[in-house]
């Protein structure tokens, strides 16, 4: 019950207990009414479609910023979501279109909303969210000038790092740059694949916008978001051994406590070699050869030789699977089955060589799977989307995968018109890090419009968006520091120990999951608030605002790559 009212639950909790339960009693009989739409605002096209959840009146009030009456709108009929097993009213708003803060109101109620439209309400959200990849660098201190109040010290030099018996080789090297991968300090190179994938093609496919975009990080003779992403490459081009096969990870044996990078001195291990991680590495490798080629040869050429090196190794050895080491906790990103990443790989490989006698095309015609919708261990979608977006080299398979993603995005569509928050999410695609499955359904339909535009795709992807950012059950911004009532609490150990009360912003959290892993992990003493954010059945409900639950609240490079993409593609 926590979950409905939020933090100011919390803190009276801590206060009586007998008096939290008269408030929520007397609350559940005076349930105020909530909107939920999106705290960053509607562009003045754009469908506005939010919703109501218990409202008591037919219609609501819509005053512009002078006070005068802009109009009285009428709530749909109701409308009942299984996933938080609640119904809601939708308010078609789309008649307004001048920009300008409007205030919204029911009849004889004190309450009021406050809804923005604006002609970039976005852009916040996209430099955010990138910018979210220059506060996770490891190795680097953060000074004031770019990181603001959450500069820090430099932390995780990983210079100097041991090569862990798994790693198949004894000694240390150095693997220093890239980025943490989420709330802990560890670097893994199949998410860092997925993630970096994700960014590259922001430029491919807005390389005009981007050669000009800026989010204040330091100065480089490339575009802000090549050097950013040049960050992490570095750091992954380190990963590879000598034979051409990729560590799966570098982490330290444990997660650290909830400390500054700068205070973690645990010894960092190069752990494991997989073929997800080869095969991933050199789809990313192969992929980046291509987009830095105009901007340093030389760099380019070496990423393209690892690639091919990693790409051979992955095909001589397909079936390496990541075992967790007894005596290693951290993330285990472990993946029964490579096809999809051989397929990925194959993809960019081919377009990077231009070769379409080799092994690519092979590989290509065996594998042609479902697409499925990407996720750091599902990643046959990353191949169609690059084959869609050069079809000709692929031949027919070009246009099989276009028709391929179309087909997909029109499935999701079809969810979509008959879900009340307009997404295609079932119960079932609550996993952990559901936000990330919502950012990748709303990137399948941009993937489809690029291909056969239609009004739709961009309506529904940004329905999606919307939800990320307050259209919602719990009527929450699940992007740190965008909008008036958004997540403050993200397992993210920086923002945790950083001794400042606003996280680190532009995060998205995780999102609802009610697997509960965090809260049944016997070795994980959480607070007793935290003990029952989990509503088994109730998955979109399932999300708790506390550091506590990193299985719904904490933040992934994979999961802010999408924002950034999507919310940039919507611009
Ligand atoms: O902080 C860790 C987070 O980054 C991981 O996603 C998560 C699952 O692997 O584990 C977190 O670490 C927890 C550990 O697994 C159990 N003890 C408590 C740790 C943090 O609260
Ligand atoms: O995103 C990962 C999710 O799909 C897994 O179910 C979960 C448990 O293995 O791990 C998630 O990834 C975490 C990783 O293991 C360690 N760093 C933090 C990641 C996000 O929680």
């Amino acid at each position: 019950m926590f979950i409905f009212f939020g933090d100011f639950i919390f803190k009276t909790m801590r206060k009586s207990f007998l008096f939290t339960i008269l408030f929520v009693f007397c609350g559940s009989l005076w349930a105020q009414t909530q909107l939920f739409y999106n705290q960053m605002g509607y562009k003045p096209e754009q469908q506005k479609i939010i919703l109501a959840n218990k409202a008591r009146f037919d219609s609501i009030y819509v005053y512009n910023s002078k006070g005068s009456l802009q109009g009285v709108f009428p709530l749909a009929p109701k409308a009942f979501w299984d996933a938080a097993r609640d119904s809601v009213r939708a308010i078609d708003l789309s008649a307004i279109k001048d920009t300008g803060t409007y205030r919204l109101t029911f009849p004889m109620s004190s309450q009021s909303y406050h809804l923005r439209i604006s002609n970039n309400p976005l852009q916040t959200v996209t430099d955010a969210a990138l910018k979210f990849f220059y506060y996770q660098r490891a190795g680097e201190a953060l000074p004031e000038k770019y990181a603001g109040k959450w500069h820090r010290p430099a932390g995780h030099p990983d210079t100097l790092v041991y090569m862990h018996p798994s790693s198949g080789e004894k000694g240390t090297m150095s693997s220093a740059k890239g980025w943490y991968d989420a709330g802990d300090y560890g670097k893994y190179i199949v998410n860092s694949g997925i993630t970096t994938y994700t960014l590259l093609t922001l430029w491919e496919e807005q390389s005009e916008k981007f050669k000009k975009r800026r989010w204040n990080i330091p100065e480089s003779t490339l575009p802000d978001l090549l050097a950013e992403t040049r960050y992490n490459l570095d750091w992954m081009l380190t990963m590879q051994s000598k034979d051409g096969g990729v560590y799966h990870k570098m982490t330290a044996l444990n997660f650290c406590g909830s400390i500054m990078p700068h205070e973690d001195t645990d010894k960092r291990y190069v752990i494991g070699k997989s073929t997800t991680a080869a095969m991933n590495f050199a789809a990313v490798m192969a992929y980046a050869s291509r987009v830095y080629a105009p901007f340093d040869a030389k760099y380019s050429q070496t990423m393209l030789a690892a690639a091919k090196k990693a790409y051979d190794w992955g095909l001589e050895n397909p079936r390496i699977i990541y075992h967790q080491p007894g005596d290693v906790q951290t993330g285990q990103y472990s993946d029964q089955d490579p096809k999809d990443e051989i397929f990925w790989a194959s993809a960019e490989m081919l377009l990077a060589t231009q070769d379409t006698k080799g092994p690519y095309m092979k590989q290509l015609q065996l594998l042609q799977a479902p697409i499925r919708i990407p996720s750091w261990q599902m990643v046959n979608a990353l191949g169609y989307y690059t084959m869609a977006r050069h079809p000709k080299i692929f031949g027919s398979l070009g246009a099989r995968a276009q028709e391929l993603i179309v087909a997909k995005a029109d499935e999701l569509v079809k969810v979509s018109q008959q879900n009340p928050y307009g997404i295609s999410l079932d119960n079932g695609d609550f996993v952990w890090g559901s936000n990330s499955v919502v950012a990748n359904f709303a990137i399948a339909m941009v993937q489809a419009h690029r291909i056969k535009p239609k009004a739709e795709y961009l309506q529904y992807a940004h329905r999606h968006l919307d939800y990320l950012l307050g259209q919602n059950p719990l009527g929450l911004s699940y992007v740190t520091g965008m909008g008036f009532r958004s997540v403050l609490n993200p397992h993210h150990r920086p923002s945790e120990a950083d001794g400042i009360d606003a996280p680190v912003p532009g995060m998205l959290a995780g999102g609802p999951h009610d697997g509960g892993h965090d809260i049944s992990e016997p070795h994980n003493p959480v607070p007793w608030q935290c003990k029952e954010y989990r509503v088994i059945g109730f998955p979109a409900m399932s999300f708790i605002d506390h550091r506590c639950s990193y299985a719904t609240n904490e933040v992934a490079i994979n999961w802010n790559a999408p924002l950034g993409y999507l919310s940039a593609s919507l611009e």
